[in-house]
């Protein structure tokens, strides 16, 4: 079989993909190891910049979006026992985010390429690339049983932070850079009103909280956990104790607890890979790089480069040109290491590390009140929540 474009993985980095080249003629195939039902049932991101809400839009699959995300104009910092809320729309000249789940953003452009007739096919095993580095790259993959070979111009590694694209780029020219933070979150969906209508930041002596949502009836917590827990030893009712004691004494009073329909731990991580291209193989999305996820960015990076490797596979087909291709990497990268900064340093500000002692505790603190009473500083953290600018 012959494609132009293979794309490995069906997360929002490669649905997207797919679903902006299937509506500008170019012919893709999405290979995914999992089913959709178990894609969807990952809980992941719920935040979305107004880039990716527009890209979104571009892609055919915002109408849902626009009806039930819900934008939000500013965040809440908790720290000290009190929230001070950063106007993130003032404070970018009509910026915001909108809150809308990953699993929803999956589910819509699932829908949207079943309908365009678009090839996914889920539970695709054994997936390896081939003579990627050649003009005429390969996939072989195994399908209930049956084993596939499919030839193709271009290879789009969207198959995230253990899939298996990354590990085709050579050792000699692939260097990454990663830091492994010594703690995870403990997170809780429940379907319950959220305790604030904006999202508050909490940090406490006793370690981060989060308190989003994903909805007005559904609400997303966590807190920071050592990363020797276990999901079995925290009772709804132990996890909600716990969020209450890092939370300021209204919040804590008026939180709404209910049981969780989702409990899981995830381990935080910085990380990047460059290049995000050899030869016909380019990565995108958390193929290439990690974030923790107290920016929001990991979902909204993910967006980010699939707005890049869009237009420049587009520009290939419509004119044979190449100079999206050959700047995707390096345009990409500028954008992803500034996104690991601002996601390094939030977390470094809000989370209790092993070495922050009383010491460093009032350090937090005090950047904490200097970041909430200077407009300058609010400003620099509201530009790159509500995300960065392009470079076209
Ligand atoms: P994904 O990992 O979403 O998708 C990759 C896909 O490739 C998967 O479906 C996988 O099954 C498939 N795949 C892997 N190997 C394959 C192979 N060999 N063959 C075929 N398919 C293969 N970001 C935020 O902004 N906020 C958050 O709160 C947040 N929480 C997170 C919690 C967890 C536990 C994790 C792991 C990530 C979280 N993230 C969060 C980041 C997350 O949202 C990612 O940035 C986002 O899913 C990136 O999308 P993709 O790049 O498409 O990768
Ligand atoms: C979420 O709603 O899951 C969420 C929101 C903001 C973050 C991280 C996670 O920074």
């Amino acid at each position: 079989m012959r494609v132009q474009v293979a794309i490995i993985g069906a997360g929002p980095a490669g649905l997207l993909l797919a679903q902006l080249l299937q509506r500008a003629g170019v012919e893709a195939i999405v290979l995914e190891q999992r089913s959709a039902e178990y894609v969807l049932g990952r809980i992941r991101a719920g935040v979305l910049e107004q880039a990716s809400v527009d890209l979104l839009h571009e892609a055919g699959v915002g109408e849902r979006l626009r009806r039930e995300g819900l934008v939000h104009d500013g965040i809440e910092l908790c720290f000290g026992g009190e929230r001070h809320r950063v106007a993130l729309r003032e404070l970018t000249g009509g910026q915001c985010v909108t809150v809308y789940g990953q699993t929803e953003v999956t589910r819509d452009l699932m829908q949207a390429l079943a309908a365009s007739g678009a090839r996914t096919v889920y539970e695709a095993q054994d997936v390896s690339l081939h003579d990627v580095d050649g003009d005429r790259p390969r996939v072989r993959y195994t399908k209930d049983g049956v084993p596939h070979e499919l030839s193709c111009d271009f290879i789009a590694g969207c198959d995230g932070f253990h899939g298996v694209s990354r590990t085709c780029v050579p050792a000699s020219v692939l260097r990454t850079f990663e830091r492994v933070y010594p703690f995870g979150w403990l997170g809780v969906l429940c379907d319950t009103p959220p305790v604030s209508p904006e999202l508050i930041y909490a940090n406490h002596e006793r370690g981060f909280a989060l308190c989003s949502m994903r909805s007005r009836t559904r609400s997303r917590y966590y807190v920071q956990c050592s990363l020797d827990e276990r999901v079995e030893d925290w009772s709804d009712e132990r996890f909600f104790d716990e969020l209450r004691a890092r939370l300021d004494g209204p919040a804590a009073s008026t939180l709404i607890t209910g049981p969780s329909i989702e409990k899981s731990i995830a381990p935080l991580r910085s990380f990047v890979a460059e290049p995000m291209r050899f030869g016909r193989l380019f990565l995108a999305g958390d193929a290439a790089h990690i974030v923790p996820p107290t920016g929001a960015k990991g979902l909204n990076l993910a967006a980010s480069d699939i707005r890049y490797l869009s237009r420049a596979l587009i520009e290939y087909y419509r004119t044979g040109h190449e100079e999206g291709i050959d700047s995707y990497s390096a345009r990409c990268l500028r954008r992803v290491w500034k996104a690991e900064r601002f996601s390094w340093w939030m977390t470094s500000i809000m989370h209790r590390f092993p070495d922050t002692g009383a010491f460093g505790q009032r350090i937090q603190e005090a950047e904490l009140a200097y970041l909430v009473g200077s407009r300058a500083a609010s400003a620099a953290l509201a530009e790159n929540y509500v995300g960065l600018p392009f470079e076209d």
